[in-house]
């Protein structure tokens, strides 16, 4: 059965078509630094925003209007996933991502939507022999049920820890079964309201003890997926213990989980963090902890996660670059966890959503990679850092130096000479590559 009727395949057009439904600046084929655009920006569709969401709100119902609203039970559960592959494949995406509610409805036992969740899985295999389209990763949503209230991985419940595991256990055998490249723990609920009832420092020492054990189990199945945290501050917590990269980054390495993890960055959890997206990027970059990224952004004057899709060019220029000197994602990719405005309730606007956030990492990466090749960026920066590839520079970088000759050289010194940062010059010039790429 067909769900989308009136849309057909979405193809490249170039930046100066007037069809909606075509792709202006996302080519799959076209040749970055010698590599597929397709391959560099492994575009990823999330399952929970696209085929679950109702676009429901605090303050409202939802509203989204799509063909398999008709279904209930197993059978929309299985109307999703024709319609997901039917989208994958119009879209032209070569990924997936889903958390394990998101395909299969939750029974009333754990058995039972085991028994949901293999017959559904069983059905996205079929359709994988058929498509080209690949899982990106897959995550256990241990947060939306009562019974997490109080955490999973750090609730003060052994029983509720227990079933969290037993439910990661069972995505890491889903993450093989379909050939996930990755495999995300995003703690939804692993944090804490209030110190007045919480002991900090077990719920922490579990956790580490839950992502051994999921590490482990992994390594005893032969999953080799890359594992990946992803950070958010606060919401639903209040305080979440993967607050950002850096705080991410020194719990990993506290319990001994650094070269197991790397992290999936999502762009509105960065700026939650009060961070920059390019930020959290950068961080992980430098620390050789860049794994996947959530694509999306937030809304400037709103203080919570809106998923938007990603359309601010600056930022996924910004995004890309860091992605482009990172030598790209790995097992990772551009998960769009990112949703249609409440508004936009048509089944279409799916499509030009996505339209939208895929053109917008396109421009991004070909204008990332022009920038890095005429080296804007990089000239500037090692021009800034000069005083340290020389003298008493050089000294202190290789370590051939110490406080009391630092004081010799200092006393030795007359009026320091300092250069301009040169930010708005910078800003200039890439507004003018911005604006001249096209032409
Ligand atoms: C929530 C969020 C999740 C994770 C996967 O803010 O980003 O959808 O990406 O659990
Ligand atoms: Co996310």
């Amino acid at each position: 059965m067909a769900y989308f009727n009136n849309i057909e395949k979405i193809n490249y057009e170039g930046p100066n078509s007037n069809k909606d439904m075509a792709f202006k600046f996302y080519n799959p084929d076209e040749k970055i630094n010698g590599q597929r655009m397709e391959d560099i920006l492994k575009f990823g569709v999330a399952y929970w925003h696209t085929f679950t969401e109702d676009l429901s709100d605090p303050f409202g119902a939802g509203t989204a209007q799509r063909p398999w609203d008709k279904f209930s039970g197993m059978d929309l559960a299985k109307a999703r996933v024709e319609a997901a592959f039917e989208f994958y494949d119009k879209l032209g995406v070569p990924y997936f991502c889903f958390h394990d509610v998101d395909i299969a409805p939750e029974g009333d036992s754990l058995k039972e939507t085991y028994k949901n969740l293999d017959e559904i899985v069983a059905m996205i295999k079929d359709y994988q022999k058929t498509s080209d389209v690949k899982l990106l990763w897959n995550t256990a949503n241990n947060f939306s049920h009562p019974r997490f209230v109080h955490g999973a991985a750090s609730s003060n419940s052994a029983d509720v820890f227990a079933y969290a595991a037993a439910k990661v256990k069972k995505g890491l055998e889903i993450g093989k079964e379909l050939g996930g490249e990755s495999y995300v723990f995003w703690g939804g609920r692993e944090g804490y309201e209030t110190l007045l009832n919480t002991d900090m420092k077990l719920e922490m020492d579990n956790l580490g003890r839950f992502f051994h054990m999921a590490k482990d189990y992994a390594r005893e199945i032969g999953f080799d997926a890359q594992f990946l945290i992803e950070p958010k501050p606060k919401e639903p917590t209040s305080h979440q213990y993967d607050f950002d990269v850096a705080s991410g980054y020194a719990f990993l390495q506290n319990y001994g989980l650094e070269k197991d993890f790397k992290f999936n960055i999502e762009a509105n959890h960065a700026t939650l963090a009060g961070h920059t997206f390019e930020h959290e990027l950068h961080y992980a970059r430098i620390h050789d902890m860049l794994g996947s990224v959530d694509a999306n952004q937030g809304h400037p004057l709103l203080g919570w996660d809106t998923d938007e899709f990603p359309t601010d060019i600056y930022s996924t220029t910004l995004a890309m670059y860091e992605i482009l000197k990172n030598g790209g994602l790995g097992k990772g990719g551009l998960n769009f966890d990112a949703k249609v405005r409440r508004g936009s309730f048509k089944a279409d606007d799916l499509f030009h959503a996505h339209i939208a956030g895929m053109d917008s990492f396109a421009v991004g990466l070909k204008l990332a990679q022009k920038l890095l090749d005429d080296g804007v960026i990089e000239d500037l920066i090692s021009a800034r850092y000069d005083s340290f590839t020389h003298g008493i520079g050089k000294e202190i970088v290789e370590g051939t130096t110490d406080f009391k000759k630092l004081e010799a050289h200092a006393l030795g010194l007359g009026d320091i000479n300092l250069e301009s940062g040169s930010l708005e010059k910078i800003k200039a010039k890439i507004n003018q590559y911005m604006l001249t790429m096209y032409k």
